[in-house]
């Protein structure tokens, strides 16, 4: 049986051999017929060094075909391409357009977007799911409307007014979710405001992680155990596709950046040291205040953030990953600290003076009374099958089935959802159509409210805690929510709520 059939035979179960659970390595695992997971799990040695230090690229926008104003109109392909990450090794991966990242998409609210998919991936269907944005379900590239090798489709949709946000786009097929991102298809997808009240002299980096693992011969290996349990984790994170790139700047700058965290499992606590750090964004767009003064910041798996960053003193500092223990399923817990993303150097040469921030950005509505509450619990099972060990990743007991409706609930209505983590591990939450707003975390009994509001379309769930939000779905439809460690997802650590109008 070869891994496709497995996935649609049955979405959760994972089948493999006991000798494989509880080993220090698991290349017992390597080549198992059937799984299409041979490979390696852990960083290899032989691993290509890349090479750092160039510029930070600005990535390529993708061009707006359409002159109507107000109108977005272009067309996105995915297909393989090549490229080169360690010098002299070429790298087949996925591509939109022939990039990865994918090209950004840029609009501006309002506007009226239509975006031809071909899907040129071999043998495989695929969709483009429009993280984040608020858009009708037929158009948000659902598991269950896929595109067919070969075929194409347009996805039209408008995008209201107070949408501005920095969301993404990636692929969402049923099963095979986590390996077109990490080979390479994900792209940022940024909704702008008119009348932003973020100061151009700012500027406006993007920037966006992605994680690659590359075998001795340039090749990207696939998924092996490990990846599959824990989510995929490469041997570089990079940033707009670069490895430790250099950004110059001018003591005294001011910068606003957006982070995407478009890797498959990696979740990123950050530092910046000897800048100042305000935060003024999340998934769904600005915050209502900037919060000033942050150590770090936090990024699970699929999480944006929007922060101005200012360098006052001379010197180099870098964007480095700190560490996180987000419970890490069997040996060889990769080292995922002290990897430095992007080099800031900043010159003894003086900015000129910038316009300060806004005291007030806009005020996010708070959503009222819930009219009734929703409990969802992730569990991990483990259970022996004939032949091997079962793993599950579920949610309320069950896994993904694309037939079956698991909540029925109505557009416009305030509901309560909470969110509690019963695994070993943390699960980010993602949930389709909307942005929600977090009230509160438990733990251990502990209950935590935000220090302030902000429309989010995903949260980390960490072990053993309780997250609640509230949810308002305004348009009608079926929408997916699910666990965005993407192996997780495939495995069918997702739910269907269909909401009626
Ligand atoms: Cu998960």
């Amino acid at each position: 049986m070869n891994r496709r059939s497995f996935l649609l035979a049955g979405a959760a179960i994972l089948s493999l051999p006991h000798a494989a659970i509880g080993q220090q390595h698991d290349h017992s695992m390597h080549g198992m017929p059937g799984m299409g997971m041979g490979g390696d799990t852990s960083a290899p040695s032989d691993s290509p060094a890349l090479p750092e230090g160039a510029p930070l690229r600005e990535l390529p926008r993708l061009e707006n075909r359409s002159r109507e104003p107000g109108r977005f109109e272009a067309e996105l392909v995915a297909a393989p391409a090549r490229t080169s990450f360690a010098t002299g090794l070429e790298t087949p991966i996925f591509a939109y357009n022939g990039l990865s990242p994918g090209p950004v998409i840029e609009v501006f609210e309002g506007d009226s977007v239509s975006l031809a998919f071909r899907n040129e991936l071999p043998d495989q269907e695929s969709t483009i799911h429009w993280h984040g944005l608020p858009i009708p379900a037929e158009q948000d590239g659902n598991p269950m409307n896929p595109v067919m090798p070969g075929e194409d489709r347009t996805y039209a949709f408008d995008l209201r007014k107070g949408s501005a946000g920095s969301y993404w786009y990636h692929p969402h097929p049923h099963g095979r979710t986590a390996e077109q991102v990490y080979r390479g298809l994900a792209g940022a997808f940024l909704v702008k405001d008119r009348d932003d009240p973020i100061p151009a002299a700012y500027g406006d980096s993007l920037l966006v992680f992605t994680d690659l693992r590359l075998s001795a011969d340039g090749t990207m290996p696939p998924n092996g155990m490990a990846d599959v349990m824990n989510g995929r984790i490469g041997d570089h994170v990079l940033v707009n596709g670069q490895k430790n790139p250099v950004l110059d700047v001018p003591a005294g700058t001011a910068r606003r950046f957006r982070l995407l965290n478009a890797t498959n499992a990696r979740f990123l606590r950050l530092s910046l040291a000897g800048a100042g750090i305000t935060l003024i964004g999340s998934d769904g767009g600005l915050l209502e205040e900037p919060i000033s003064g942050v150590k770090e910041l936090f990024l699970a798996p699929a999480e944006r953030l929007e922060i101005i960053a200012r360098f006052d003193e001379p010197g180099t500092t870098s964007l480095r990953t700190q560490d996180y223990d987000r419970g890490w399923m069997g040996p060889n817990r990769p080292q995922e600290a002290r990897l430095d993303l992007l080099t800031v150097r900043v010159s003894q040469e003086r900015a000129p003076a910038q316009p300060p921030l806004p005291q007030m950005l806009r005020p996010i509505a708070e959503f009222g009374a819930p009219a009734l509450n929703r409990r969802f619990v992730f569990t991990e099972t483990m259970s022996m099958v004939s032949g091997g060990m079962a793993m599950g990743f579920l949610i309320n007991g069950a896994a993904f089935d694309m037939n079956r409706v698991d909540i029925v609930s109505k557009a416009g209505q305030v509901e309560l959802w909470e969110i509690e983590n019963q695994a070993d591990m943390d699960h980010p939450f993602h949930l389709h159509g909307t942005q929600f707003q977090i009230v509160e975390r438990e733990s251990a009994g502990k209950v935590a409210r935000p220090p302030y509001r902000a429309l989010k379309d995903t949260v980390n769930v960490p072990r053993r805690e309780t997250v609640r939000i509230l949810v308002r779905q305004d348009l009608p439809g079926p929408r997916m929510y699910h666990c965005h460690i993407l192996e997780h997802e495939d495995l069918g650590m997702m739910g269907l709520v269909n909401v009626e109008a």
